[in-house]
């Protein structure tokens, strides 16, 4: 196996990638107009045809979709071919409202397998590998998505799923597993538990593939000099396929688009005007190269900014930034602007291990912010002014971070509830 999984299309010129597109996008908005009555009555609102796109900035005349169109039109609704033409569905979790459910044709599923193994060969991967695949598997598409694309690039596939630290831990060392994919909050339970079974020379990871949740730079490090590993970041949703929309290579600065598929813009989040390269907003798809279920113009409220500067890897498809966080997980406490991944960046600065979780609420007409954090077994033996000790140091880097006070606990181990899926870092009592 090579450097790329399909270099010819991962290092295409930007004119045929930008030809590609625009064929694409007429073909989808035709397709769509002709086929979806939601999309044909959005665009009529507007007076936008399928003629009036003639270049790939025309793209700009076209409407937004939102989740909330998206649970609206739950479940049939945005389908643009026949149902027997689909061959499987996947689907959110539908915690924060409706479910959104995403139809795949067989090329569907073609294109979605190849973004993935593209992002396996791009953290190393090869035939030679041993994949451990602990996302789960089901109606979410973490398993299935990097299950497919580890079969494409010949990888022995350990299909795990999440849950049962114990058997992942034995799988791993019996298999002699060297690429895991799973969350990265997943990944630094995986690597405590390593540590604390003192099981570190039996295991034989040299990658892993994290993502579905918001990680930082300081997290990545930590899990990296944990596990002796390259962590690399992979970005995709629901909505649009699943894993390996983008996905970072070995220089790790930024993930690839999956430019062929699909089309990226960044948007004001306020006034929806196209952002140009490096500055934040919220990132757009139009996946054109979609069959049973394309989505033009898809919000998906998570920010960041996007580059066409050429890569050191050779790969010419632009690049999204580490992800900053989504609109919507903003939380504004005390009229301040706070990120979860802010939080994670000063206790990850101050040793903390990475599971925690910021607990708001409102007492007497004011907001208040507990950030609950789990101390190591080590720290835990500490003496009780140690302990304190550290809680301030928290509190003063948090202060200086945010902007506002925040009340730190350092808890016993273990004693925040572990997902097996996504991590809930925000409890806002505000919303009860
Ligand atoms: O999380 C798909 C996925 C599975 C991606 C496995 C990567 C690995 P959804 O459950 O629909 O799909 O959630 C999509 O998760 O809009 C982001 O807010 C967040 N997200 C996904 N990847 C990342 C990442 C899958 N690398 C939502 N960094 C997206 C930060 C991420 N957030």
């Amino acid at each position: 196996m090579g450097k790329y999984f399909q270099e010819d299309i991962e290092t295409a010129s930007r004119e045929s990638i930008e030809q590609n597109q625009l064929d694409g996008l007429k073909d989808v908005v035709k397709r769509v107009y002709e086929n979806v009555p939601f999309y044909r009555e959005k665009m009529e609102a507007l007076g936008v045809t399928p003629d009036d796109i003639q270049t790939l900035k025309d793209i700009a005349k076209l409407p937004f979709l939102t989740k909330d169109d998206l649970r609206d039109a739950y479940p049939y609704g945005l389908l643009a071919v026949p149902l027997k033409e689909c061959v499987r569905i996947h689907s959110t979790s539908g915690t924060t409202g409706k479910r959104v459910v995403d139809f795949y044709t067989q090329k569907d599923l073609d294109n979605w397998s190849n973004g993935c193994a593209r992002a396996i060969v791009a953290a190393g991967g090869s035939d030679e590998d041993v994949c451990h695949i602990a996302y789960g598997y089901g109606l979410f598409t973490g398993g299935s998505g990097l299950h497919d694309g580890s079969h494409k690039v010949g990888c022995l596939t350990v299909p795990m799923s999440s849950g049962n630290t114990d058997r992942q831990l034995q799988f791993m060392m019996d298999m002699e597993s060297t690429i895991l994919c799973c969350t990265p909050s997943y990944a630094a339970y995986l690597a405590e538990s390593i540590h604390e079974r003192g099981i570190q020379d039996q295991i034989k990871l040299k990658a892993g593939i994290f993502g579905a949740e918001a990680w930082s730079e300081e997290m990545r490090h930590d899990i990296q000099n944990k596990l002796g590993i390259k962590a690399y970041d992979i970005y995709g949703l629901t909505e649009i396929e699943g894993p390996g929309v983008a996905f970072e290579c070995q220089e790790q600065d930024g993930m690839h688009i999956c430019e062929d598929v699909v089309i990226p813009e960044i948007v004001d989040p306020d006034t929806f005007e196209p952002l140009p390269d490096g500055e934040i907003g919220e990132l757009v798809f139009t996946s054109f190269a979609k069959e049973a279920f394309p989505l033009i113009r898809y919000r998906t409220k998570d920010i960041t900014y996007i580059t066409h500067e050429r890569c050191k890897c050779g790969r010419t498809h632009a690049r999204i930034h580490r992800l900053m966080g989504r609109s919507d997980d903003m939380l504004i406490i005390k009229g301040v602007n706070v990120y979860p991944s802010q939080v994670e960046e000063v206790l990850i600065k101050h040793g903390m291990p990475s599971n925690y979780q910021l607990i708001v609420d409102r007492v007497n007409n004011s907001d208040t912010l507990e950030v609950k954090v789990e101390m190591t077994p080590e720290m835990f033996s500490d003496q009780v002014g140690v302990i304190e000790k550290k809680e301030k140091e928290i509190v003063s880097g948090l202060k200086s971070m945010l902007g506002i006070y925040a009340k730190v606990s350092l808890v016993q181990p273990k004693s925040i509830t572990r997902s097996e899926g996504k991590a809930v870092r925000v409890i806002d009592n505000r919303k009860i």
